[in-house]
C-alpha cells in the first residue's frame, strides 16, 4: 500500500525533499551573506547604535607677559551633564543631587520633569574636579561628568582689555584671546566609547585622536609696568572725577607695547554685572582729536621742510587769527607779540602753529602724519580696533590747514599717538607696533631725517623744562620731553564743540640721553581740579615714566651735581680671604 502510494506519487516526495533542500540552502546563504558578505556593513550599523565619539578638550595655550608671568591660565574643571530620560528612573535621588549641586530641589525637579525626554542637558558647568567628583560619587543614574578647561586670569582687571576672555566653550571672545584664537586653541581629540540604548557609558574603548594642545603666547607687555600704569591712571581718574582714560607705554626701539590700560575696567574672572563701558579697550577702539599733541608732528614737518629752524620767530599777537568768519584762538596769553618755534610749543600757540602751516602747506603736514601712522591701520588686527581718520589731502582751505596743524579735523587712537611720538624718540625711525614679545630687532622705517627728530627732541624737552613749561611732566633724575594737549570734545547732537567737556592729553618720551620709552596719557572729561592736559595728564605721565625708568634700570641722565658725585660706583675693597 505504502509502496503503491509512493510509487503512485514519487514526484510528490521528491518535491518536498527538494523544497526542504532549497530552504536549507537559502538559510545557509543568508548566514554566509550576513556573516561574511555584509559583515562590515552590519557591524558598522550596530556600532553606530552603540559606539560614540566624545571630544577630548585641548589644553588652551598659556598667555604670559614678556617675563613669563601668567596672564591667562587654563585649569581643568568638571562639567556635569544629565541624561534626563534616564534620570526619571531614580527620582528618589534627586533631592540629594540638588543639595550636592547647591540648587533648589524643587527647581531642579521641575527642570528635569520639563526636559524628561532630553538625553543631554547641562546640570552645572565648570566645577573644580573635587566638587565634580563629590557629585559623581552620589552615583545618581543618568548623571555624568566631562572634563573641560576653564580660563583664569591672574592679573584680573589690570590686563582685562589687553588679554580679553573666552566664552563658556573656551573660544576667544575678546582681546588677544580672540585675535590669537587659532594659535591658542589647539585641536580637540576624540575618544571612542560604547554606550547602551539609553546612552549609559558601558566601555571606554580607545582614544582615536589625541587632543593637540594650543600654543603658548608671550605678550609684549610687562606686568609690572601694567600694574604701575593701571594704578596711576585709576588714581588720576578718581582725583579728577573723569569719565574714562587710557595709558600706553611703548618701547620705541622694538615697537613693543609694554603696557596698555584703560579705565573703567572689569574683572574677567567674574563677568556678572558687566557694563559695556567697562569692556572698551579705549586705547585702540576709541578715536579722538589729538589737539595740541599734534603740534609735535606739524612742527617736525616744518623743520623737515628746511624753511624753519627752532629760533625762527612768528608773530602771534593778539592771540587770535581771523580767517573769514572763522577765528583761531590761543587760550593762554603769551609773553610777547612774537614766539620762536620752541615758544610756540611751550605756549601751545594755535595762531603760531597755523601761520607756520600756511607757509609749509597742509600737504606737508598731511604726508608726515600719514608716515607716522596717524589715522592709519596699525596692522595689529586687534578686535574692534579703529583706524581713525586722516582726511585725504586736497586743496584745503586755510581753516582746514590750520586746524589740522594744531590737531583738529583728524582723529586717532591712543596707540597711534604713542606710535607717532615713538618716531621722534627713535631718531626718526618708526618700528612697527606689536603686542607680542619680540626677540630680534625689528625692521624700522626712516620716516623723518635723524637731525629733524633730534631737533624735535630738544624742543620737546624745552616744553617740559623751560621756565613756563609743563613742569608737572618732569621726572626726577631724568630729562624727558613731551607735549600736552587740551581738546574740547565734539558734542553729539550739536555741530560743534562742547563748552565744558574736555579731553586732557599728554604724549612724551625719555630719557633724552637715549630715548627708549614713549607714553601717552588720555583722560576723558575731567571735572574737578581743572582740565588742562598740562595739569591733569602731565603728572600721570611723570609718575608712570619715573616708575618705568626705575623698573627698567635706566641710568639717570639728570642727577643734581652732588648726587652725581655720590653716584660714581663705590669700588668694593678687594677680597683678601679675611687676612685683614
Ligand atoms: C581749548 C580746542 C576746539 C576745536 C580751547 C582748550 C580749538 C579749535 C575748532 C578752549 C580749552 C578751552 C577746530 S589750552 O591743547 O587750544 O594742555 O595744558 O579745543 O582750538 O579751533 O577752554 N592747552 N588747547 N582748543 N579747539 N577747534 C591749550 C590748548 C592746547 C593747554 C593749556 C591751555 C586748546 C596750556 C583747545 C594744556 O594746547
Amino acid at each position: 500500500m505504502m509502496k503503491l502510494e509512493g510509487a503512485l506519487f514519487p514526484w510528490r516526495f521528491r518535491l518536498v525533499l527538494g523544497l526542504l533542500g532549497v530552504m536549507v540552502a537559502a538559510i545557509a546563504w543568508r548566514i554566509i551573506d550576513l556573516q561574511v558578505v555584509d559583515r562590515a556593513f552590519l557591524k558598522g550599523q550596530g556600532d553606530a547604535r552603540s559606539v560614540r565619539h566624545i571630544p577630548i578638550p585641548a589644553h588652551r595655550g598659556l598667555i604670559t607677559d614678556r617675563n613669563g608671568e601668567p596672564l591667562a591660565v587654563s585649569t581643568p574643571v568638571t562639567t556635569l551633564w544629565a541624561n534626563a530620560k534616564e534620570m526619571q528612573t531614580a527620582k528618589e535621588k534627586w533631592p540629594a543631587l540638588a543639595s550636592a549641586l547647591g540648587q533648589d530641589p524643587k527647581a531642579l525637579a521641575e527642570r528635569l520633569e520639563a526636559q524628561a525626554n532630553k538625553e543631554f542637558i547641562y546640570l552645572v558647568r565648570g566645577l573644580t574636579p573635587e566638587q565634580g567628583q563629590a557629585v559623581l560619587d552620589l552615583k545618581v543614574p543618568g548623571v555624568y561628568g566631562i572634563e573641560e578647561f576653564r580660563r583664569f586670569y591672574p592679573a584680573g582687571e589690570v590686563t582685562a582689555h589687553m588679554v580679553g576672555f573666552t566664552d563658556i566653550d573656551d573660544h576667544g571672545r575678546e582681546g588677544v584671546e580672540l585675535a590669537y584664537e587659532e594659535w591658542l586653541a589647539g585641536v580637540p581629540g576624540k575618544r571612542q566609547v560604547i554606550k547602551d540604548r539609553r546612552g549609559r557609558l558601558i566601555k571606554d574603548v580607545q582614544v582615536t585622536k589625541n587632543a593637540k594642545a594650543g600654543k603658548p603666547l608671550a605678550l609684549s607687555i610687562d606686568l609690572r609696568l601694567q600694574y604701575l600704569a593701571n594704578r596711576e591712571l585709576r588714581n588720576a581718574i578718581i582725583e579728577n572725577g573723569a569719565k574714562a582714560g587710557s595709558l600706553v607705554i611703548m618701547d620705541v626701539k622694538t615697537g613693543e607695547i609694554l603696557a596698555m590700560v584703560n579705565q573703567p575696567t572689569y574683572n574677567p574672572n567674574n563677568r556678572r554685572n558687566l557694563q559695556p563701558a567697562m569692556m572698551r579697550n579705549r586705547a585702540m577702539i576709541d578715536v579722538f582729536e589729538p589737539g595740541s599733541t599734534m603740534k609735535a608732528i606739524s612742527m617736525s614737518a616744518a623743520i623737515e621742510s628746511g624753511r624753519w629752524k627752532p629760533t625762527d620767530t612768528v608773530e602771534v599777537y593778539p592771540g587770535t587769527l581771523q580767517l573769514g568768519k572763522y577765528t583761531i584762538r590761543d587760550v593762554s596769553k603769551t609773553e610777547g607779540p612774537v614766539l620762536d618755534l620752541t615758544g610756540i610749543l611751550i605756549n601751545s600757540s594755535n595762531v603760531g602753529m597755523s601761520k607756520i602751516a600756511f607757509d609749509i602747506g597742509g600737504e606737508t603736514i598731511y604726508r608726515l602724519a600719514q608716515k607716522v601712522g596717524l589715522g592709519q591701520d596699525t596692522g595689529l588686527g586687534f578686535p574692534g580696533e579703529r583706524v581713525g581718520n586722516l582726511p585725504n589731502y586736497r586743496e584745503w582751505r586755510k581753516a582746514e590747514t590750520a586746524t589740522l596743524s594744531y590737531g583738529y579735523g583728524i582723529s586717532v587712537t591712543a596707540i597711534q599717538l604713542v606710535h607717532a611720538f615713538s618716531a621722534l624718540a627713535n631718531n626718526g625711525r618708526l618700528a612697527p607696533l606689536t603686542l607680542i614679545k619680540t626677540d630680534k630687532a625689528p625692521q624700522t622705517t626712516q620716516v623723518l631725517p635723524e637731525h629733524v627728530a633730534k631737533t624735535m627732541q630738544t624742543m620737546l624737552q624745552q616744553v617740559i623744562e623751560a621756565p613756563r613749561g609743563v613742569f608737572r611732566a618732569q621726572v626726577p633724575a631724568y630729562h624727558v620731553g613731551g607735549k600736552s594737549g587740551t581738546a574740547r570734545k565734539t558734542s553729539v547732537g550739536t555741530k560743534g564743540y562742547a563748552e565744558n567737556s574736555y579731553r586732557s592729553l599728554f604724549a612724551g618720551f625719555g630719557p633724552m640721553s637715549d630715548p627708549r620709552y614713549a607714553i601717552v596719557v588720555v583722560i576723558d572729561e575731567p571735572t574737578k581740579a581743572g582740565y588742562y592736559g598740562g595739569l591733569v595728564s602731565a603728572p600721570v605721565f611723570s609718575r608712570v615714566m619715573s616708575g618705568t625708568l626705575r623698573l627698567m634700570n635706566v641710568t639717570p641722565d639728570n642727577l643734581p651735581p652732588t648726587q652725581q658725585a655720590n653716584a660714581t660706583p663705590v669700588v668694593p675693597p678687594k677680597a683678601n680671604g679675611g687676612r685683614g
